[in-house]
């Protein structure tokens, strides 16, 4: 596959994907993704949500433990609602998510929340 044919292949899929692409005044080879949050709620990166993650989380909503870089994403990895703030409703949705009583975790490239949410117990 060509340069060219690539870069259209990758733009095509960010694009699909709702990822919003910077690029290049001089052409149009993208420099770098606006959008990337892999890691909402997994504070240690590992891939899945646990307890550790919980703790972690309750750290920062209650302890002001300082949150670890986001650079990509225009939402902190603390805030799993996407808006624009973390609190213990946040701790909520990942408590649901660990326990496996549903993923109400927003996507924050898109801003898509869940359609519904779990009642606060
Ligand atoms: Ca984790
Ligand atoms: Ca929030």
């Amino acid at each position: 596959m060509r340069t060219d044919q690539l870069i259209t292949h990758i733009l095509t899929l960010a694009i699909a994907a709702g990822l919003g692409v910077l690029v290049s005044c001089d052409s149009d080879e993208p420099v770098a993704p606006v959008c990337q949050c892999p890691f909402q709620g997994d504070f240690d990166e590992d891939g899945i949500h646990t307890e550790a993650d919980i703790d972690s989380l309750a750290e920062v909503v209650f302890f002001g433990r300082p949150l670890p870089p986001n650079p990509y994403c225009p939402f902190s990895r603390a805030d799993l609602d996407c808006d624009g703030t973390y609190n213990s409703i946040d701790l909520n949705i990942l408590i649901n998510k660990v326990i496996g009583e549903g993923n109400y975790i927003c996507k924050p490239c898109t801003r898509r929340r869940p359609r519904e949410r779990r009642p606060w117990p």
